[in-house]
């Protein structure tokens, strides 16, 4: 078999756990996670690099997943809600294959019907991921399920795995291959994602605020990066966390601004992490009142418009970038001193 390659879309509801496929597959952390529906914003490609199999019995010659995960497939009721379906809707332009995942622990209802209609162009290859299975005990019990899903669409492969537990994903990521066409790598073997740093800093800070908040903050929060300064040995960062009332701002600093505290340094860890230096990380909160339903500042969450933006600024992705003059980052703010703003440094 020779080398295959191609573009796959993750499509699915909210929650079915769709980001967490992508970052099994890919083996890297790409996209934030919650158990908080809608989590996902914005289409993330992840790449996967399948070595060549030859010798192991599967006589193929590898090949090249480009991922696309999306945000789950829901009936908007605001700017962002339209936007994030239009992202949904774009991955699946002109891919070639597409996993329709869903969590076996739910009943079959009418909104999986609204997932499936996005597949209306009848030549869309697609598979039926079946996921969470670690928890289900009698996979009998799957069944009924998928004879469901089968009248409802021509599925060529039926998969069930556990993104969670990684269960499945060889097998899956066979199949893959195999309805792939023949084609070139479209990424080099060092390339895992196509997202810039500066907004991958912007999902972990947001990742933090949907594991560390409740009820309707979650769904009121983004998260826009101010400032990106990535020196040899430290990146300083300069963030806003918006929300849409005074109230969700008063939660989100916490009693003595404890709570940005927590969510900045949790943050700044895995942003280390994910840079290979020392984060400076300043943190600002702001109440913007309905920008979720403000069309113009939706537009300006999107990443590729904000690159856009700054390459016509500056004529590069990211304005220069001095260099630190000292490898210590400077001396944290007072917490408590600052109502809106936490410089986190621990
Ligand atoms: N038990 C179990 N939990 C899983 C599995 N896959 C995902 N989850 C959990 O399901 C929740 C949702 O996972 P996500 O990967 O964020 O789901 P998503 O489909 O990307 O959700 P949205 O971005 O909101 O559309 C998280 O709490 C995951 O840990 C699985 O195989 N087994
Ligand atoms: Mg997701």
């Amino acid at each position: 078999m020779p080398f295959r390659s191609g573009f796959v879309c993750i499509l699915g509801r909210p929650n079915a756990g769709k980001s967490t496929l992508l970052n099994a597959l890919v083996g890297e952390k790409l996209a934030i996670i919650s158990p908080k529906p809608q989590t996902t914003r914005n289409r993330i490609q992840g790449v996967v690099h399948v070595p060549n199999r030859k010798g192991k019995g599967k006589g193929n010659d590898g090949g090249q997943i480009v991922l696309v995960d999306t945000p789950g497939v829901h009936k908007p009721d605001s700017s962002l809600g339209r936007k994030m379906m239009v992202e949904v809707r774009e991955a699946l332009e002109g891919c070639d294959l597409v996993l329709v995942i869903m969590d076996v622990t739910r009943k079959f209802d009418p909104r999986d019907q609204f997932a499936l209609d996005l597949l209306r162009r009848p030549k869309t290859k697609a598979f039926l991921i079946l996921n969470k299975v670690d928890l289900i005990r009698e996979k009998a019990k799957l069944l009924p399920l998928i004879e469901q899903y089968r009248k409802l669409y021509p599925f060529a492969e039926v998969v069930p795995i556990s993104a969670l537990k990684r269960r499945g994903l060889d097998a899956l990521l066979d199949m893959v291959i195999a309805a792939l066409p023949a084609g070139p790598a479209y990424f080099p073997a060092d390339q895992i994602t196509d997202q810039p740093a500066r907004f991958m800093a912007a999902e972990i800070i947001r990742e933090q605020v949907l594991l560390n908040t409740s009820e309707e903050i979650p769904y009121a929060t983004t998260v826009i990066v101010d400032n990106f300064e990535e020196g040899a040995r430290l990146t300083r960062i300069a963030a806003t966390i918006y929300c849409e009332r005074e109230g969700q701002k008063g939660i989100l600093v916490g009693k003595g601004g404890q709570m940005l505290k927590k969510i900045g340094t949790s943050a700044r860890l895995q942003i280390e992490r994910m840079m290979g230096t020392k984060v400076f990380l300043e943190l600002y909160v702001k109440a913007e009142p309905g920008w979720r339903d403000s069309r113009r500042f939706v537009e300006e969450l999107d990443w590729r418009r904000q690159l856009e933006h700054r390459m016509l600024e500056h004529g590069t992705p990211e304005p220069r970038t001095p260099e630190p003059k000292s490898e210590e980052p400077r001396v944290p703010a007072d917490a408590s001193a600052a109502d809106d703003r936490n410089q986190t440094e621990d």
